[in-house]
């Protein structure tokens, strides 16, 4: 396949200044009509051809200036439109018509239906399935929609922009039109039509404009949707005040469809969304869905100003519009919530998505400089690293020089088809800081490592920490540069008291933070008369490793001590981390994992520490992932003595500390009615997690039950039902509880996909026959992104023990299914495909094995350029 490169980035030789199309809908045959304004750029020749892009069209009819184009005049392919001949006026009318068919449109990019609801997906490339086009994201135009249907099948008619006109037409058939009066690119049009319900509720902007808000659903699930409604006039509010930014248009529509490639779309004035992050109440939502509702409605909205005012020039420049809303959203969700809580969950993310993708074959550059399929870049590189990344200009700059030169990008580039380079340069702008070293986070791949040892001179009354960089080879990136990294800090003393400090001499050390930019640093610190412990990377501020030399001693002390609440947390981590590496090896050479005591006795200090939120006790308590800890240890991996180790230790905490636990078990069962604010929240995640733990005990055994019957919201009903089915899989009380559940949701997709989560996810060899037999459920479908994503995907990325099964089961079915999902959608199985990135960590067996996989997968016939794209690179 053609592979596209930064360096070759041209601005193209026509512009489209105005975009009008007229959509006759019909599931089969929809005819669309597009009148472009075309426009030579200057000094370009009237001889240059004006070549669009396509996909899959059929071109009915085309003329420039109200006269036919003759064959000769163009060449058309479903892929590409050439007018050879374009007028010698620099500016022209040019009308297309295609005919398309969404209903057979199964890759759900374009036009496709959704249950019966027309509804459309065009970033990155989804506008050319719609009509030829220049469908690249530095072209802006002004678009107006004139969307006609049978009034009875379409209701309702959606589009970007304000609402102008709408009518009765013959035979039953209606029509809607509208105008978008800010230009965009094309990868932000979007249409929908069909029967649905609608919420309704405004908000008055800062400056006193009233918006209407609309948010569709089904009709019938009006009721599910409140909740996403209050978070966006939430969302609204806050980008007033933390940002200045005021919304622009007069309406505001957001529209749930079932199936969708990915979580949502921020098409101007009408974001689509998968209805898993739109519809919720307590009866079908956890805690994490009402989370991940606010949090997604939160990104979409904030890409009106970071994305669609200000887009990006090419698709290089992705992280531009991601990794800045991505921030946003975090900082939304933490003044939300708690920050805290917040930031642990985040890099606890960041870890299990991110680090992997970086350490492994797929590791890219924040803004990548190859690609040859855009689809495959919308990774947690780009979005999660691509926010840290805005995150450390924060930390470096500070809160205040940081909000000018966010300011100042606002007012710059407003209505442009911006780079990083842009981005940058207003930080620099305002804060005469010089960020070129930092500018490597953007081009350089890799999880940066700090080497850290320290030493005490009492005598000299001297701390010294030597902290040295590297930045792993990734592929084809072999040689690296010495990066900037913000290292947040703090030297503690005895009570967890800062320890004061005199001179530094060694590196740059402002407001907590030492700027590491050298290979090595010896960074010595005057006038500290004991030794104090240090505490590194605190609130995690650079998303890199670290291979910090200290004393045991000290890690219990920070875990307990320190006054940042991440390092706080992290100590403990990495307490935890330490002994379950130190299990898995002695698994590995025959021996029953033994636990230091005072770890155990640790845990349940924590977890009854009523100074800590329960959320937070919540995470300290849940041990790191069976994936988590395999990426630490590295190489050699064996999953199934990776989660002997993991059992152990739980088993071990769940021993140490039964009469805790099931006292703060009693007490913190919700009284009162449901809410699913953070605090409830937070509750009921102590709560569950200490019943994972009571469950692993006989004397436990019985409460998973009784919590599941007495269960009224989905976070408990799900927690409890998890505990059944992966601690007691097979299990009288567990197959009773997955066929209560079943029955009473079996008509719910969106809680099915939580029963197929959990089935997939039941630990041992056993699981790969029943996901297989899953995918005969009727509540599956394998064109549903849904669908799979719950059963296969949890099956494949979430199931060490199943997935990574010894003789290869796990693998051979991932490949058939994989290969089934792509003759749909190529989209949905690239993604799935990503779960084998890590195959070369595996021990000999299984790596054998899984590269089996891979090959089969290459060598199929007529790959998708998504799939082909992903396999091709986890084998290189
Ligand atoms: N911008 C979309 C993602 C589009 C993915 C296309 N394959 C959602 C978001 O990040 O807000
Ligand atoms: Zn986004």
């Amino acid at each position: 396949g053609h592979v596209f490169k930064l360096e070759d980035y041209r601005p193209s030789d026509y512009l489209i200044l105005q975009t009008s199309l007229v959509f006759r809908l019909s599931p089969e045959a929809t005819c669309v009509i597009a009148t472009l304004t075309i426009e030579r750029r200057e000094g370009v020749a009237a001889s240059a051809p004006l070549v669009l892009d396509g996909d899959g069209l059929t071109l009915l009819g085309i003329a420039i200036d109200g006269r036919d184009l003759q064959p000769g005049d163009y060449a058309a392919t479903p892929d590409e439109l050439a007018v050879l001949k374009p007028p010698a006026a620099s500016r022209f009318e040019l009308v297309l018509e295609t005919e398309i068919a969404p209903a057979r449109n199964e890759a759900l990019m374009g036009l496709y239906r959704s249950s019966n609801v027309y509804c459309t997906q065009c970033e990155a490339e989804g506008f050319r399935r719609i009509t030829y086009f220049l469908d690249r994201p530095d072209i802006l135009s002004i678009y107006t929609v004139r969307i006609e249907a049978p009034h009875n099948e379409a209701p309702l008619l959606l589009s970007n922009g304000n609402p102008v006109d709408s009518g009765a037409l013959a035979d039953g058939w209606h029509y809607a039109v509208w105008h978008d009066p800010f230009p965009k690119p094309s990868y932000l049009f979007a249409l929908v039509a069909g029967a649905l319900g609608k919420v309704a509720d405004s908000f008055t902007t800062l400056s006193g404009r009233k918006v209407e808000l609309g948010i569709y659903v089904e009709p019938g699930k009006e009721r599910l949707a409140g909740y996403a409604m209050d978070a966006l006039k939430r969302s609204m509010k806050w980008d007033e005040e933390a940002f200045g930014r005021e919304y622009d248009l007069d309406v505001f529509n957001i529209v749930a469809v079932s199936d969708f490639n990915m979580g949502a779309m921020e098409n101007k004035g009408l974001n689509i969304f998968n209805d898993k992050y739109v519809l919720a109440n307590e009866e079908t939502a956890t805690d994490a869905d009402f989370a991940n509702i606010e949090a997604i409605i939160a990104h979409e909205y904030f890409h009106n100003w970071t994305g669609n005012r200000i887009t990006c020039r090419d698709w290089f420049q992705l992280c531009l519009k991601e990794g800045l809303t991505v921030y946003r959203d975090h900082e939304f969700s933490a003044d939300q919530r708690s920050r805290a809580v917040k930031r642990i969950a985040e890099v606890r993310t960041l870890r299990a998505h991110q680090f992997p993708e970086d350490q492994g074959p797929l590791a890219h550059p924040v803004r990548p400089r190859r690609y040859r399929e855009i689809n495959n870049f919308y990774t947690a590189t780009v979005y999660e690293k691509g926010s840290e990344v805005v995150h450390m200009i924060r930390t470096i700059l500070g809160a205040e020089a940081f909000r000018s030169g966010m300011d100042l990008y606002f007012e710059r580039h407003d209505g442009e088809a911006a780079t990083i380079e842009d981005f940058l340069k207003v930080f620099e702008d305002a804060s005469g800081r010089d960020l070129s070293q930092f500018a490597l986070w953007y081009h350089q791949a890799g999880t940066p490592n700090l080497t850290v040892s320290s030493s005490h001179n009492a005598r000299a009354k001297e701390f010294t920490l030597e902290i040295e960089q590297s930045v792993p080879p990734t592929p084809s990136e072999s040689r690296k540069r010495l990066m900037h990294i913000p290292l947040g800090f703090g030297l503690v003393g005895a009570g967890g008291k800062p320890v004061s400090y005199g001179d530094v001499e060694g590196a740059t050390v402002e407001d907590g933070v030492i700027h590491i930019r050298k290979r090595r640093h010896v960074v010595r610190f005057t006038g500290v008369a004991e030794r104090p412990a240090v505490s590194l990377n605190r609130g995690f501020s650079a998303p890199v490793t670290l291979s910090v030399e200290q004393k045991t001693d000290d890690q219990f002390f920070l875990a307990g001590h320190d006054s940042d609440s991440f390092s706080r947390w992290q100590a403990f981590n990495t307490l935890l981390t330490d002994a379950l590496i130190a299990a898995f090896r002695q698994v590995l050479g025959g021996k029953p994992p033994a636990f230091a005591q005072r770890l155990t006795e640790l845990a349940g200090r924590i977890a009854a520490d009523e100074t800590l939120e329960p959320a937070y006790r919540a995470l300290a308590l849940s041990l790191p992932g069976e994936a988590d800890i395999a990426r630490d240890i590295g190489k050699g991996i064996d999953p199934d003595a990776i989660f002997a180790a993991r059992e152990a230790l739980a088993l071990a905490i769940a021993r140490a500390n039964w009469e805790n636990f099931t006292g703060l078990y009693e007490r913190l069962a919700d009284k009162g009615p449901f809410s699913p604010d953070a605090a409830s929240a937070g509750r009921r995640a102590l709560r569950n997690i200490l019943l994972d733990y009571l469950a692993l005990l006989p004397e436990g055994a019985a409460l998973a039950t009784t919590h599941f019957r007495s269960a009224s919201n989905m976070t408990d009903r799900a927690a409890a039902l998890t505990v059944l089915a992966h601690r007691h899989a097979g299990s009288a009380e567990a197959q009773q509880a997955l066929a209560g559940f079943e029955a009473k949701y079996r008509n719910d997709a969106l809680v099915m996909d939580k029963w197929f989560q959990i089935r997939a996810g039941v630990p041992g060899s056993k699981t790969v026959e029943t996901v297989r037999a899953l995918t005969g459920h009727p509540a599956f479908s394998m064109a549903n992104p849904n669908r799979v994503r719950s059963l296969i995907g949890t099956f494949s990325s979430a199931n060490q023990t199943g997935f990574h099964r010894a003789d290869g089961e796990g693998y051979r079915f991932f490949t058939e299914t994989v290969l089934e999902v792509e003759k749909r959608n190529p989209q949905v199985a690239a993604r799935l495909a990503t779960a084998l990135r890590s195959w070369r960590s595996l021990e000999p067996g299984r790596q054998a094995k899984a590269r089996e996989a891979l090959l089969a997968i290459a060598g199929t016939e007529k790959l998708s350029a998504d799939l082909r794209d992903i396999v091709e690179r986890t084998l290189a």
